[in-house]
C-alpha cells in the first residue's frame, strides 16, 4: 500500500557510473540478533544514529521505490538510495533493494507512453537498478502482485497463459540485472489469510518451476498482525514452507499503547522469529514520528524504549527465554531449545510404543509438541531425549513442559523427571521425581548447578510407570529451552 511518508524527490542525477558492487557478507554482526537469522528496519533519507543498535540488515523504506528515483524521465535521483546502501555496505548487513515493479508509487509519466515505450522503460528501470546496487543480498522484484498491478502489466506480458506472465517477465529481468542476489516476491495480506497464501503460492510456484526466485516475502504489517491469531500465522508460515523456498518477514510492525503491544509482540514475534523457515524480520520503522503508522514505534520521540523493544532485547538477547516468555531462541545449535513446531528437532524414544512424532493433539508453545506412545507396566521406564554434543554454558536451568494422555491407567501415577547425562561417563542429573495423573501437564525445571555444561551428552524427559498401572499410553513434551 502507498506509504504515506513517500518523498519524491526532487534532485535529479545520473550516476550511472558509480557501481556499487561489493559483494556483503551475509553475516550479521550488529544489532539485537545474533546468528543465522538478521531482524533489520528501514531506511528514510539519513540513518538514525542508534540503527547498528538494534538493527543488522537494511531494506530502504522509499528511496529505491521507481517513483522516488525516476520522477522525472530519464533523471535518476539516487541519493538516498545510495546513503543506505553505503551504510549497510560499511556495516556488513544485508542490503534489500525495494522494489522493480509495483503498482503503486510509479513515476506519474509512466501511464502517458505507448506499450513499446513503456516496457523499454522498465526494461531500463530494473537494469539501472542492478548496474548500481548488484550487491545487494535481496531484491524485492514484484511487490504486492495480489494488491496493486502495475498500470504498464500490460506492456510487460499481461496476464498471459499463466494468468501472471508479467510477473515471470519481471523476475527474468530482475535475474540479468542482479546475478549476485536473491530475488524476493512481496506481499501483504498473507500471515492472517490462510486463502490469500494459498493464491500467493500459485505465483510463488510459477516463478519456482522457472528458477526465478529465491525467497518469499510476507509483509506482516499492524493491520494483519494486531489481531491475526497464532494458530492462523503457524498454519501460513508452514504453507509457504512447504513450498521449500526460505520465508522473510519484510515489512512487521504491531501497534497499541504500550501493554497491548507488548502483549502483540510477545505472542507472535516468536511465531515469525522461530519458524525454522524464516530467515529474517525487517521492521517497517521504529521511532515515534518517522513511522508510516501511528502506534507501531518502539522508541519514543524522546528517546525511550517502548516496553515491545525491551522485552525484544532481551528475548533476543541469548539465553533463550524471560518471565513473559518462555522459550526464546536459545543457545543456539549447541543449545537446548525445541518446540517441535517442523518436527521432532532431533529427539529419540527410548522403550516406546510408537514415535516419536510431531503432533497437534497438545502443545505448551505453539501449536505442536513432541509424542510418543508407550505401554506401562510395573516400573517400567520410558524416554524422549536428544542425544549429542550439546554447551549449556551460560545457563543455569533446562525447562520443558510435559503432558500425559487421558487414555491408559496411571495407577498412583507416572513418574516424571527431567533430566541430562553429562561429562565422560554421561553422569546423571534430574529435576527431582514429580508424577502426574492421566491427563496431566508439568513443567519441569532442571537446576544446570554443578553440571558440566560445556559437555552435556544428553537430555531429556524420563517416564517411570506406578506399580499399579497398565494399558497403552501418550506423553508429550514441549518448549524445551534454556534459563538465564
Ligand atoms: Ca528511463
Ligand atoms: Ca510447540
Amino acid at each position: 500500500m502507498l506509504k504515506s511518508r513517500f518523498m519524491m524527490g526532487l534532485a535529479a542525477f545520473v550516476l550511472l557510473g558509480s557501481v556499487l558492487s561489493t559483494a556483503l557478507s551475509g553475516e550479521a554482526r550488529a544489532g539485537l540478533a545474533g546468528g543465522s537469522k538478521f531482524l533489520g528496519n528501514i531506511v528514510a533519507n539519513s540513518v538514525p544514529s542508534n540503527f547498528s543498535t538494534y538493527w543488522n540488515q537494511i531494506t530502504p523504506e522509499n528511496s529505491t521505490k521507481w517513483g522516488a528515483v525516476e520522477g522525472t524521465r530519464n533523471s535518476m535521483n539516487w541519493s538516498a538510495a545510495d546513503t543506505a546502501y553505503n551504510y549497510a555496505r560499511n556495516n556488513n548487513m544485508p542490503f534489500k533493494f525495494h522494489t522493480l515493479v509495483w503498482g503503486s508509487q510509479e513515476p506519474g509519466w509512466i501511464s502517458g507512453l505507448s506499450a513499446a515505450e513503456q516496457r523499454a522503460e522498465v526494461t531500463q528501470w530494473i537494469q539501472a537498478a542492478g548496474q548500481r546496487y548488484g550487491g545487494a543480498q535481496f531484491v524485492d522484484v514484484v511487490n504486492e502482485p495480489l494488491h496493486a498491478k502495475p498500470s504498464y502489466r500490460n506492456a510487460i506480458g499481461g496476464d498471459g497463459a499463466t494468468g501472471w506472465d508479467w510477473v515471470i517477465w519481471s523476475f527474468e529481468q530482475a535475474r540479468q540485472a542482479f546475478p549476485n542476489s536473491k530475488l524476493l516476491i512481496n506481499e501483504y495480506g498473507i500471515i492472517s489469510d490462510p486463502n490469500a497464501a494459498a493464491n500467493y503460492v500459485k505465483i510463488i510456484n510459477l516463478l519456482k518451476a522457472r528458477g526465478l526466485i529465491d525467497g518469499i516475502g510476507i509483509q506482516c504489517h499492524y493491520f494483519n498482525m494486531d489481531t491475526v491469531s497464532v494458530s492462523t500465522m503457524n498454519s501460513v508460515l508452514n504453507t509457504l514452507a512447504a513450498t521449500g523456498l526460505p520465508i522473510y518477514v519484510s515489512e512487521l510492525d504491531m501497534t497499541g499503547d504500550d501493554s497491548t503491544q507488548l502483549a502483540r509482540y510477545q505472542q507472535k514475534f516468536p511465531v515469525l522469529w522461530e519458524h525454522s523457515a524464516v530467515q529474517g524480520i525487517t521492521l517497517w520503522g521504529y521511532i515515534e514520528g518517522q513511522t508510516w503508522q501511528a502506534g507501531t514505534q518502539l522508541i519514543t520521540g524522546s528517546g525511550t524504549e517502548r516496553p515491545a523493544l525491551q522485552w525484544l532485547r532481551q528475548y533476543l538477547g541469548g539465553g533463550g527465554g524471560n518471565p513473559g516468555n518462555p522459550g526464546g531462541p536459545g543457545g543456539g545449535s549447541d543449545g537446548a531449545y525445541a518446540d517441535f513446531e517442523t518436527g521432532t528437532d532431533g529427539w529419540s524414544g527410548g522403550n516406546i510404543a510408537g514415535g516419536p512424532w510431531s503432533t497437534t493433539a497438545w502443545s505448551a508453545k505453539g501449536s505442536r509438541s513432541l509424542q510418543v506412545d508407550m505401554a506401562m507396566s510395573n516400573g517400567s521406564q520410558h524416554y524422549m531425549y536428544k542425544s549429542g554434543n550439546f554447551d549449556f554454558s551460560g545457563h543455569s536451568q533446562l525447562r520443558a513442559t510435559v503432558k500425559g494422555a487421558s487414555w491408559g491407567n496411571y495407577g498412583s501415577g507416572l513418574g516424571v523427571k527431567l533430566y541430562v547425562k553429562y561429562g565422560d561417563n554421561y553422569t546423571w542429573k534430574d529435576s527431582g521425581w514429580r508424577t502426574i495423573s492421566a491427563g496431566g501437564t508439568l513443567d519441569l525445571n532442571l537446576d544446570l548447578s554443578g553440571v558440566d555444561k560445556s559437555n552435556i551428552k544428553e537430555y531429556g524427559v524420563q517416564f517411570i510407570d506406578a506399580d499399579n498401572s497398565s494399558g497403552q499410553t501418550s506423553v508429550y513434551v514441549d518448549n524445551v529451552y534454556l534459563w538465564n
